[in-house]
């Protein structure tokens, strides 16, 4: 008897582990797919601060296997785009959402000389 309360409980342990999961697992996709964060540097093309985006020419960018291209990133926080202009040459840190947004963590000035 004793044994069949301890099958029994590994058993409902097993099931709660799996039922958690799945919920942790559809409530964090979007956290999940956008844990890789991908490093670039670039040069500002534009800034946009009602949209919260900032448009710029990257270069190779390995990670997500990307070549140079000019794109538009949204940034997460509106405060990273008052330090920065037109014209500035960037590192930038940034992830990839789910949905296949590019979403700017970090960005700095780098200075080239
Ligand atoms: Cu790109």
């Amino acid at each position: 008897m004793k044994m069949k309360i301890v099958t029994l409980i590994s058993a409902l342990a097993v099931v709660i582990a799996a039922s958690n999961d799945m919920a942790l697992a559809s409530d964090q996709h979007t956290i999940v797919a956008a844990a890789q964060t991908h490093h670039g540097t670039g040069t500002i093309k534009q800034i946009d601060k009602k949209a919260n985006t900032v448009e710029l020419t990257h270069g190779p960018i390995k990670s997500i296997g990307w070549m140079s291209m000019t794109m538009v990133f949204d940034v997460e926080d509106a405060d990273l785009l008052d330090e920065i202009d037109v014209g500035d040459r960037v590192e930038f840190d940034f992830i990839e959402t789910r949905d296949k947004h590019y979403v700017i963590t970090e960005i700095e000035y780098v200075d080239d000389a």
